[in-house]
């Protein structure tokens, strides 16, 4: 099997970054964005600050008053957050990347994940060339610089991701991806927070790599299957969580134009199988079932018509969708003496089987 090409994209120091964007006189002075309690002129936490304030010692959640003081007698800038211009000018660079990948996950206001397997054929050494790509159109088009970190899965494009900032290109292939991790502490990993972290001290697992080697059974004994089992996997960058995008979508479907108006069915089903095949893998990837079937059909005159069935159990395979959508058709044809033109193919009704990453996210 192919391996997957992951990318993690995150802005670089975002807030302050959106700062300097609209005041460019500001770019060599310590910038520091924060959020002003407004109790006193001075009480309030940082944000985040450009790279020239962390260099003095500005850190993300410092208190405003202790950021001054590490910048007495700087030029620094001060600027309250402002959340509506972040998201703009996150909207707009999520819009590009979102238009790169085959599937699309925004995780915050400046982070999202790109499944880009599709587009660079599994190879790394095209990944390199198309995330160069992606990051100079970035720059180019919108004006803001990130770090992108690639892999063979979430976890690993993450934390490769994390290692090389601002602006950084970090790629970590799949033989590689183990030995990378191993050296990192084990509170790298997502999941493993003080608590967990001081209990595989005290067991001797202190990198990710002594994790990796430590009795996966004897994981599950202290912290269960699931995430004992999550774990041990993480450990040795064994990662299958799809890149998908969060929130449910009501519906899946997909629209085409037959290649000449018709009325016959073979033909028409021809056209709807394609579409068919696409909508399945989506469902796939979304691991969602439905049950709900329909059909959209646009007809000589431009009129459209739109007809459903209900499944009596929730499905998720490519037949069922196939074999509804013949008999919606057949039943539609029958009603009408016009040919059709364009016609597309829909499922809905999600029930979404709880992912296995939910169930994770849960325990943390
Ligand atoms: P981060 O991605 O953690 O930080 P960053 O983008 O500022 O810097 P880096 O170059 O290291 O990626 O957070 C994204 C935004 O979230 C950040 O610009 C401001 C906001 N934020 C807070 O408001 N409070 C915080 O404590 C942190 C860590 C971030
Ligand atoms: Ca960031």
């Amino acid at each position: 099997m192919q391996n997957r090409v992951v990318m993690l994209a995150d802005f670089d120091y975002f807030f302050a970054q959106c700062e300097e964007l609209r005041n460019p006189a500001i770019k060599d002075k310590p910038v520091v964005v924060g959020v002003y309690s407004g109790r006193t002129k001075e009480s309030g936490a940082v944000s985040t600050s450009n790279y020239i304030a962390r260099k003095n010692g500005v850190k993300s959640g410092m208190p405003l008053f202790m950021a001054k003081r590490k910048l007495e007698g700087t030029d620094a800038v001060f600027l309250p957050v402002d959340h509506q211009y972040y998201e703009q000018i996150s909207n707009r660079i999520m819009q590009i990347l979102r238009g790169y990948a085959t599937s699309f996950e925004q995780v915050s206001v400046d982070e999202a994940y790109l499944d880009v397997t599709g587009q660079v054929q599994g190879s790394f050494e095209k990944a390199k060339d198309y995330a160069e790509k992606i990051k100079a159109e970035v720059k180019s088009r919108v004006g803001i610089s990130f770090s992108i970190g690639v892999g063979p899965n979430k976890l690993v494009a993450k934390i490769a991701c994390d290692s090389q900032k601002p602006d950084g290109l970090t790629i970590v292939r799949s033989e590689e991806a183990k030995d990378f991790l191993a050296t990192l502490p084990v509170d790298r990993l997502l999941g493993v927070g003080k608590k967990t972290s001081a209990k595989m001290g005290s067991l001797g697992v202190k990198t990710v790599g002594d994790l990796a080697s430590y009795d996966v059974q004897k994981l599950i004994v202290i912290w269960g299957k699931i995430l004992g089992v999550y774990f041990h996997n993480a450990a040795n960058a064994v990662d299958n969580e799809p890149v998908q995008e969060q929130g449910e979508a009501e519906s899946i479907s997909r629209i085409g134009t037959l290649k000449q108006d018709s009325h016959d069915l073979a033909f028409i089903l021809q056209k709807t199988d394609e579409l068919t095949e696409d909508v399945a893998k989506d469902v796939v990837e979304r691991n969602s079932s439905f049950k709900q079937v329909a059909i959209y059909v646009v007809l000589t005159d431009l009129s459209s018509k739109s007809r459903s069935i209900t499944l009596e159990q929730p499905a998720k395979d490519k037949e069922t969708i196939k074999k509804n959508v013949k008999e919606l058709f057949e039943k539609f044809l029958g009603e009408t003496q016009l040919e059709v033109r364009r016609v597309g193919v829909k499922v809905s009704d999600f029930s979404r089987e709880e992912p296995r990453q939910k169930q994770l996210t849960s325990f943390f």
